[in-house]
């Protein structure tokens, strides 16, 4: 593979800077220029397979958020992302086939956060997923592209850890007996939503599909959440599992890689705060049953991930960045503990939510 330096992929954009390693997230690559108001990002080929259909979808979502904040006074170029095009034109640049980079503009004077600060900050957090949901209802969803099939089906989840206890590349399955009896005794009751949305009690919308509260942005200044990033997964989906994946990762006590498991607990009180947020933003359009499955898909969402994290590791590592050699082990195990205290906590989440429940549905 030849080598290319970053100022070659800059130039492509008509852009001189430094580029330096930024943000937490666990799939892309992502660089903050210098002295240079926009983001430069290496596009996960291996999870993403098809570039060309990310970049289109977050052209057209892009396009219709920015009508949508103009239309209601908002900063077009703050409460979304914007899409820099290349000196040809093109929304990204392929070096090769590995190889595919994409630039934003960056978001001045704003952070993300990877734990809540406050029960206030998760409550705005959820309005502004609530928020981009909305201004998405009514995006023609047929011309959004599946950029990962399958995202959300647990079910299919399940398989694809069952393939890699079946393969065990590395070796790894025995040592995990645990987690994947844990797994495994679950599995069961894991289509839930998924039969829902099959009868048409949870109607498909577009959505997010990806709602850690470090893909918000918010306002250095004021605090509030200006701008919903990581639009790569922007597909057809149901809301609860936007509403669920925030919970899994907000509503924890600690870190996603906490080792220590006597720290890693579900916060009712966030979930609570999360859930208000949410609800106040959807009440015009949520169904009784998306309301009656909120707590299962907190659950839900917590475990699909923590089987994602435990096949990747059983897998060798192959799909989520690692820090160090156990790191997806210990993220699996987190969100397993969050399952187990979520379950002990099922009674007092559906009480909340009946509380929350608006006078209408
Ligand atoms: P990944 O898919 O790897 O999670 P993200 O698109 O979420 O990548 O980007 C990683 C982080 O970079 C985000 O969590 C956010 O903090 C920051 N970020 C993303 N887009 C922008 C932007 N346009 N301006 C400023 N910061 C951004
Ligand atoms: C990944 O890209 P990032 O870090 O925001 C993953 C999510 C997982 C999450 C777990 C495309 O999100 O599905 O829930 O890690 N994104 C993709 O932290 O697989
Ligand atoms: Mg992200």
């Amino acid at each position: 593979m030849m080598e290319i330096n970053m100022k070659e992929i800059l130039k492509q954009f008509n852009i001189d800077a430094n580029a330096n390693s930024y943000g937490d997230g666990h799939i892309n690559e992502t660089y903050r220029l210098e002295s240079s108001p926009y983001l430069l990002q290496r596009i996960n080929v291996d999870v993403f397979k098809n570039p060309h259909e990310v970049m289109e979808n977050i052209e057209n979502v892009t396009e219709h958020l920015r009508k949508k904040i103009v239309a209601a006074g908002g900063d077009p170029d703050r409460e979304t992302l914007t899409v820099i095009k290349t000196a040809d034109g093109a929304n990204y640049y392929k070096v090769d086939d590995e190889r595919v980079y994409r630039m934003y503009k960056f978001i001045e004077d704003a952070v993300s956060y990877n734990k809540v600060t406050s029960t206030k900050q998760f409550y705005d957090a959820a309005r502004a997923f609530g928020k981009f949901q909305n201004m998405l209802a009514d995006f023609p969803a047929e011309k959004l592209h599946e950029t990962i099939v399958n995202f959300h089906n647990t079910p299919e989840r399940v398989n694809q850890l069952l393939d890699a206890i079946k393969k065990d590349a590395v070796g790894r399955a025995k040592s995990v007996k645990a987690e994947i009896d844990f797994a495994l005794e679950r599995a069961g009751e894991m289509d839930a939503v998924l039969k829902a949305m099959d009868e048409g009690t949870v109607p498909l919308r577009v959505t997010h599909n990806d709602t850690k509260l470090n893909n918000v942005m918010f306002d250095t200044n004021t605090g509030e959440p200006i701008c919903v990033v990581d639009l790569d997964t922007v597909m057809p989906g149901s809301m609860l599992f936007d509403y669920g994946d925030a919970l899994r990762f907000g509503a924890s006590t600690a870190d996603e890689d906490e080792k220590d498991l006597s720290k890693v607990w579900f916060d009712l009180e966030l979930f609570k705060s999360f859930s208000m947020g949410y609800i106040e933003e959807m009440k015009d359009v949520i169904t009784p049953k998306e309301l009656e499955l909120m707590p299962f898909s907190a659950k839900l969402l917590t475990y699909e991930c923590g089987i994602r994290f435990l096949a990747d590791y059983i897998n060798g590592d192959v799909y989520y960045k690692i820090h160090y050699p156990e790191q997806n082990l210990d993220r699996a195990r987190t969100q397993l503990k969050l399952v187990a205290d979520m379950e002990s906590k099922m009674d007092e989440m559906k009480q909340i939510i009946k509380e929350l429940t608006p006078a209408k549905a």
